[in-house]
């Protein structure tokens, strides 16, 4: 067990500056209006920084450095692009414990996850997409015996990132790894939740690059977000953050005719079929696993395994193996390694995932397990604690229907794999979902059957860079990870070329 110390005690592996400015064609930039707002950490729910607070004019200011920058970045071998990409990285390993911390203080989630996938995740996403773009080839056809069509890709151009606060820095890498890898120049505005994290990455990063290909405007999203989402200067806007909001984003880009791809919220099944039980092996043991994952990052993962589905047929075995299991997670310091369970990421959070816990008791749900706030006590009485809750329940319940974004899990029975299709599917959303089955068939049938862009079958939570991750339905448009996300930071150039010499 090793407990890292607070930013601001003795021994933290992380400064954070009193105050951030935007970062914009590489330098730190006061906001036009002169405005900051505060930073709060979840861990213990007091400000630690203020941040510029982003209005159009900033947009305006990071868009003109975008602008000016495209061209060459644009036009860089893909050889050059790698070379800083890969630095990028690099510095990210040699910093994991900085920006781990970092993570941790601003987003409250436990420090192993940081540690071990956040901030290594992230460094890899960049080493994958420009070994991906280098990769790439163009293609030709040969149209007749005298003409050839040329296909090459090329970049978009200006493009515009707008991401949440659940994955602060690996959503950042999610986004620009794509984006610059294939070319573009950017402008990315974080959380107002959880700006600090990103910009300790940009201090160590920002000098990298060449000014103005990467740039951060820090606010609010009908401040900052808006003014970029919809302006005529950017060539493309990615968004990650909840489904209403994503509905906006789709009407100010059909203005401008720009493509979008968005990655909205979930609700997410994971099914576990009775021959799980067969026997308590490992295997049984890692399903029981999968489920406690739905506490796994506070519940707060477009992706959150959020309803169980267990067959009838060993619902009360699995079910009580799972209620102590979860009991068992450790909750506490998100600083400590030991803690599985760290804090919400927000008050607004906290208050939401209460609220919703009131809603499934309201509603007729069984409350099994957890459900209150937490108080850590000592100088962590004020953060921002919830316990994991365990409900059963049926589908057409709100708590079953809505994505709550907390450690929240409503479980429901199914009697065979066509009830459990369709209870599976009975959902606006379709993002993730687990299947746990030791037949194959089952469970790649299910895989096959579940409408929901990412099914993890027989493990859950994995995100490597190369499998491709993206909604169905209602929880979005395009895919991101996978060489298949360049394309959307792409459009094609076709050469239809003659090389006749006889007349028209
Ligand atoms: O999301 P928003 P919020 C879900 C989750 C959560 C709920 C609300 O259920 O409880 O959404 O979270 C920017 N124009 N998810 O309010 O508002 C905003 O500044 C342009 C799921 O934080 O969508 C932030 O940078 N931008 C999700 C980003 O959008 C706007 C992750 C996300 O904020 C804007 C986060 C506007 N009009 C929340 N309004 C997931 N799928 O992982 C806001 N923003």
């Amino acid at each position: 067990m090793t407990v890292y110390a607070q930013p601001g005690q003795k021994g933290s592996k992380v400064t954070f500056k009193s105050r951030y400015e935007h970062w914009i064609g590489g330098q730190w930039t006061k906001p036009v209006k002169g405005n900051y707002f505060e930073d709060i950490s979840p861990v213990n729910g007091k400000p630690f920084c203020e941040i510029a607070r982003g209005t159009a004019e900033d947009i305006d200011a990071a868009l003109d450095a975008a602008h000016a920058a495209a061209p060459a970045w644009g036009k860089a071998s893909t050889t050059e692009r790698a070379a800083v990409l890969n630095k990028i990285a690099d510095v990210i390993d040699a910093n994991v414990e900085m920006l781990a911390v970092a993570e941790t203080w601003d987003n409250g989630k436990p420090i192993r996850e940081t540690l071990n996938a956040d901030i290594p995740l992230a460094a890899d996403h960049f080493r994958y997409f420009v070994a991906a773009v280098r990769a790439q080839d163009g293609d030709f056809q040969e149209m007749d015996g005298d003409t050839t069509a040329y296909h090459y890709h090329e970049p978009l151009g200006v493009v515009g990132q707008i991401i949440p606060w659940n994955f602060p820095i690996l959503m950042a890498a999610w986004k620009l790894a794509p984006a610059l890898s294939a070319g573009n120049a950017v402008v990315l505005k974080p959380a107002e939740q959880t700006p600090a994290s990103i910009l300790v990455l940009a201090e160590l990063i920002g000098d990298i690059l060449p000014p103005g290909v990467l740039n951060i405007v820090n606010g609010f999203g009908a401040e900052a977000g808006k003014p970029l989402a919809s302006s005529p200067r950017i060539r493309k806007i990615a968004f990650t953050g909840e489904t209403t909001t994503g509905r906006l984003i789709l009407q100010y880009a059909s203005a401008n005719i720009i493509p979008t791809t968005l990655e909205l919220g979930g609700k997410s099944p994971n099914i576990f079929f009775d021959d799980v039980s067969q026997e308590k092996d490992d295997f049984y043991d890692k399903a029981q696993e999968g489920f406690v994952l739905f506490a796994f990052n506070q519940g707060e993962v477009c992706t959150c395994p959020s309803r169980a589905l267990i067959q009838k047929s060993h619902y009360d075995s699995f079910l009580g193996d799972a209620v102590e299991r979860t009991k068992k997670a450790i909750q506490g310091n998100p600083l400590d390694t030991d803690t599985q369970v760290g804090a919400q990421a927000s008050n607004d959070q906290l208050e939401k995932i209460l609220s919703y816990i009131d809603i499934g008791k309201q509603e007729g749900a069984t409350l099994v397990c957890g459900g209150d706030r937490v108080d850590l006590g000592g100088d962590l009485a004020d953060g921002y604690y919830v316990e994991p809750a365990i409900f059963e329940g049926n589908n057409k319940m709100r708590l079953f229907q809505e994505e709550i974004f907390g450690p929240v899990v409503a479980v429901t029975s199914f009697d065979d794999y066509d009830d459990a299709i369709q209870i599976a599917n009975d959902t606006l959303y379709g993002l993730g979902a687990g299947v746990w089955s030791r037949n194959g068939n089952t469970a790649y049938r299910a895989g096959r059957d579940i409408q929901a862009g990412r099914v993890w079958v027989n493990n859950y939570h994995a995100y490597p860079a190369g499998a491709a991750f993206g909604g169905y339905k209602s929880s979005g448009i395009g895919r991101e990870n996978n060489k298949l996300a360049l394309s959307h930071y792409q459009q094609t150039k076709n050469l239809l070329v003659s090389y006749s010499e006889k007349p028209l």
